[in-house]
């Protein structure tokens, strides 16, 4: 199978691009990562890319005066790679809705939450503060409706009493690296689309997100 063209979107560490990478290089992954692109031109996750020989790009936000011009040079950059899919894997800026327009359909996004709880920032503190007794990741497609494009895969872990935020997010971090490789998997095999505003995988609409089993 021909891999498809991907770009992946970082702010920071990089350990969701590090699970991406390693699937593409252990697990054939069909996927060609033609660059990582960061708002942050600090971002460890550059460094990761750059150890694997991919492109690298900095478009910093702070260069632009307002977010349309920061799309712009963003989107013109992503697109002079061409890619099929767009993965924002921990990238920190809110997209416009013309950005997002353009993607509308290959573009997907790793949030830590159980969406539709928890959209937006501090996800994990947030659940601390609820007692919830369970938290977790899912992937989306990535909509104007911050967080609240339809949700593909979602994993679980139970809150423990003597979870810190850090403790939390750790433990949920290595759900992500299961399942963000998963969804992609699927989107590079022709199995997983948005469809309107539905996901379906297999020709078949997700009622509710696949539930991930740590046999998969
Ligand atoms: N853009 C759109 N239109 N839709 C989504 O679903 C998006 C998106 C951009 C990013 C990731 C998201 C997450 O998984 C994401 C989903 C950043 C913020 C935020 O408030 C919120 C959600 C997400 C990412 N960013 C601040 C801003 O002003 C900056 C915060 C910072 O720099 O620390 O852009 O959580
Ligand atoms: C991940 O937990 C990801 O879900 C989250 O940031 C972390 C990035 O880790 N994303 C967001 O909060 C998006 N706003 P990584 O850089 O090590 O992949």
């Amino acid at each position: 199978m021909k891999p498809l063209p991907i770009v992946v979107l970082i702010s920071g560490g990089g350990s969701n691009l590090r699970a991406i990478i390693d699937a593409v290089e252990k697990q054939n992954l069909p996927a060609k990562i033609r660059a990582v692109i960061s708002n942050c031109p600090d971002a460890c996750g550059l460094q990761r890319a750059c150890n694997s020989g991919i492109e690298t790009q900095v478009v910093d936000h702070r260069q632009f005066v307002d977010r349309d011009s920061f799309d712009h040079a963003l989107q013109q950059a992503i697109d002079s790679y061409d890619p099929e899919l767009v993965v924002l894997a921990g990238f920190m800026r809110i997209l416009t809705p013309r950005f997002v327009a353009h993607y509308q359909g290959r573009m997907i996004n790793i949030h830590p939450s159980l969406l539709p709880a928890y959209r937006g920032l501090r996800t994990h503190q947030r659940a601390l503060e609820a007692n919830d007794t369970r938290h977790g990741a899912s992937v989306h497609f990535v909509t104007s409706d911050l967080d609240g494009g339809p949700v593909i895969i979602q994993a679980e872990v139970p809150v423990l009493s003597c979870d810190t935020p850090d403790t939390l997010a750790a433990r949920v971090l290595a759900l992500e690296h299961k399942i963000y490789p998963q969804a992609i998997r699927w989107f590079t095999e022709g199995r997983l689309r948005l469809e309107g505003d539905v996901a379906s995988l297999d020709g078949q609409p997700l009622m509710k997100p696949v539930y991930w089993e740590d046999s998969q």
